[in-house]
């Protein structure tokens, strides 16, 4: 092939017909390598008579220019072929759900306890809390219940080792020593709500070592029962969901109430099933009454000046009343089923107890 115009020819044909960069590079080395045809004919040049030489020198040139000036052309149609390939393949569709995040549950007993916070919120209570270890006078004596009264007894404390004077810190016992810490730094009106662990040496179906109780102290100079009567109404009313729930009052004792009262709920238990609001039965849910004047002056509050009333309830009982769950032992097995099954997704918190927190 020493003919340049077939050469041409036939050079164009072959790019125009290389389909990749890499059968494009096979052309290129084959016209322009250091063997290739074209420089094969340039290497001739100078085997022709010089007034040849300018002449063939020339058209050579021209075709070196035109091949090599295809090659590049070419070589940009391939690139944008393949990039336009690559981006078909490679399409991302943004209509695609998004993978599911995980997500953890709100356990029933951090739920009961919000709940209760908002109701009690509403009414203008505010959160106190103080430690799980206390001491005697907290926990018992400040509380109307000294050294060998039996109500000791009832409540099988946990006791730590015996200290250097021969006195025993507690776990407590129930979350009133909250009330009687804020009682001696704080003057009425005081009404704070308290929840938060305690603990009672105490395993079986129905009672845990470690419980849950919310407690409520109001105390201001003209508080009397009937404020504790509205104002437990109101909060069983509103936990349960119910308006006309009956609530009934009943008589019953505490060293640090006196008068001491029991709060039922209306519930009817037709066929096993319980069913909160309606029927004839009775169900406890609150322990409640006017604070003992000995308290009172157990914790600096003059009981000719002041008086106040007092309520407790047991957080795991009120939640497994409301969700209906069976067994208390399953609230505190950690099981991720059970969780799933009763725990509440962070939206599921009522608008109004999100604002209370
Ligand atoms: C002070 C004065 C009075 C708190 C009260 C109850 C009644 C009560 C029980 C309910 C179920 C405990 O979890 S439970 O077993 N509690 O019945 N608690 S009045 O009275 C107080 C507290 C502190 C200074």
């Amino acid at each position: 092939m020493d003919d340049p115009q077939q050469l041409q020819e036939a050079g164009l044909g072959e790019i125009a017909a290389a389909t990749s960069p890499d059968a494009l590079e096979v052309v290129r080395i084959k016209y322009l390598g250091r063997q290739g045809l074209v420089t094969g004919l340039m290497r001739g040049l100078g085997a022709l008579a010089p007034e040849q030489r300018r002449d063939a020198g020339a058209r050579f040139n021209a075709l070196k220019d035109t091949i090599s000036d295809a090659i590049e052309a070419r070589a940009v149609e391939l690139n944008r072929a393949a990039l336009s390939n690559r981006l078909a393949a490679e399409r991302a569709d943004a209509t695609l759900p998004a993978m599911p995040a995980a997500q953890g549950r709100i356990h029933p007993i951090s739920q009961t306890i919000d709940e209760i916070i908002a109701i009690f919120g509403e009414m203008g209570f505010v959160v106190a809390e103080g430690p799980h270890i206390e001491d005697d006078f907290y926990n018992f004596t400040a509380l109307n219940i000294p050294p060998e009264h039996p109500a000791r007894q009832e409540h099988d404390t946990f006791y730590l080792p015996e200290r250097a004077d021969g006195s025993r810190l507690v776990l407590r016992t129930h979350t009133s020593p909250v009330q009687v810490r804020t009682m001696l730094k704080q003057q009425p009106p005081i009404r704070i709500i308290v929840p938060g662990r305690t603990f009672r040496a105490d395993h079986d179906a129905t009672h845990s070592p470690m419980f849950h109780q919310v407690e409520g102290l109001v105390i201001d100079r003209t508080t009397h029962m009937g404020h504790l009567k509205g104002c437990l109404i109101e909060f069983c009313r509103a936990f349960f969901d119910v308006d006309d729930l009956p609530v009934r009052f009943r008589p019953s004792y505490f060293p640090f109430t006196e008068p001491s009262a029991e709060v039922d709920i209306g519930c009817s238990r037709a066929g096993g099933e319980l069913k909160i609001g309606a029927g004839e039965g009775w169900l406890e849910i609150l322990g409640s009454g006017m604070v003992h004047p000995q308290v009172l002056r157990n914790c600096g509050i003059d009981p000719d000046e002041y008086q106040g009333f007092a309520f407790g309830m047991g957080i795991e009982r009120v939640a497994m009343l409301k969700y209906g769950i069976p067994d208390l032992r399953t609230m505190y097995d950690s099981d991720l089923r059970w969780l799933r099954h009763y725990g509440f997704l962070p939206l599921d918190v009522p608008s109004m107890v999100r604002g209370a927190l």
